[in-house]
C-alpha cells in the first residue's frame, strides 16, 4: 500500500501513528507530496477527488481517504483494538473533536500562508480559534477519564491535534488554564509512536 503524505499534516500524522501502534509500518510506502487548497498535487487529485491528504492507495482495491476512514481500515486490518465496540460512540466523538481542532487550526494556517496579506480576514481567524478553544476546554473539563483510560483512536487523534497546535500555533498558548490536559499530553506525547511522527516542514 502507498500513503499520500506530508510530514506537516496532523491528519496524515494520525495515520502514521496508527501504523506505528498496530505494527504495520512496513506494509506502507510513504509518497510525500506538496499540496494546498489552491494548488492540488496531481497524485492527490487522482487518489481523492476532494484533493486532500491523507489518501491510502491499496494494492487490490480502490483508494480510500479521509483520515478517519483510513485509521479505521488500518485498525480493522490489524485486529481492531483502537475502536473498541463497548466505547465506540465515545471514541468516535473524541476523534471527531480532535479532527475538528485540526480542521480549524489548519484553516487558520492556510488563511495566513495562502491568502494575500490584504485579503486575510482576522475575525474569521479568531472564530476558528474560538472553536479550538471551546474544544480544548471540553477535553480538559469532560474527557479526562476517557483520555486516561485504555488506548483508543480518540486519544491518538487528540495527541496529534495538540501536537499540531504546538507546531503551528504555539503563540496561542493552549496550555494556559488547561493544566489537566497539559499534564496528560506531557506524558502521552512521549509514546514512541508520537515521538516518531512529530511534525516537520
Ligand atoms: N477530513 C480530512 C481533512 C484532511 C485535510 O484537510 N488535509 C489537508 C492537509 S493538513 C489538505 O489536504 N488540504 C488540502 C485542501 O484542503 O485542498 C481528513 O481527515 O483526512
Amino acid at each position: 500500500m502507498q500513503l499520500i503524505s506530508s510530514a506537516a499534516s496532523p491528519f496524515v500524522r494520525k495515520v502514521h501513528v496508527v501504523l506505528h501502534e498496530t505494527g504495520q509500518i512496513a506494509d506502507v510506502e510513504v509518497l510525500g507530496v506538496k499540496t494546498s487548497p489552491v494548488a492540488t498535487a496531481a497524485e492527490v487529485a487522482a487518489a481523492n477527488p476532494l484533493g486532500k491528504i491523507p489518501a491510502l492507495l491499496r494494492d487490490d482495491a480502490p483508494a480510500i481517504y479521509d483520515s478517519r476512514v483510513i485509521t479505521r481500515f488500518l485498525d480493522a486490518r490489524a485486529g481492531g483494538k483502537l475502536y473498541p465496540e463497548a466505547r465506540i460512540w465515545d471514541v468516535l466523538t473524541l476523534e471527531a473533536t480532535a479532527d475538528g481542532i485540526m480542521e480549524a487550526a489548519v484553516l487558520m494556517t492556510y488563511e495566513r500562508r495562502i491568502r494575500p496579506p490584504e485579503m486575510v480576514f482576522e475575525p474569521w481567524i479568531e472564530a476558528q480559534w474560538a472553536k479550538v478553544s471551546r474544544a480544548l476546554d471540553t477535553l480538559n473539563d469532560r474527557w479526562m477519564s476517557h483520555l486516561e483510560g485504555p488506548l483508543c483512536m480518540g486519544q491518538l487523534a487528540v495527541g496529534c491535534a495538540l501536537g499540531y497546535l504546538d507546531f503551528r500555533h504555539d503563540a496561542r498558548q493552549w496550555r494556559k488554564d488547561r493544566g489537566t490536559l497539559d499534564d496528560w499530553y506531557a506524558a502521552f506525547s512521549q509514546r514512541p509512536s508520537m515521538v516518531a511522527t512529530a511534525p516537520t516542514d
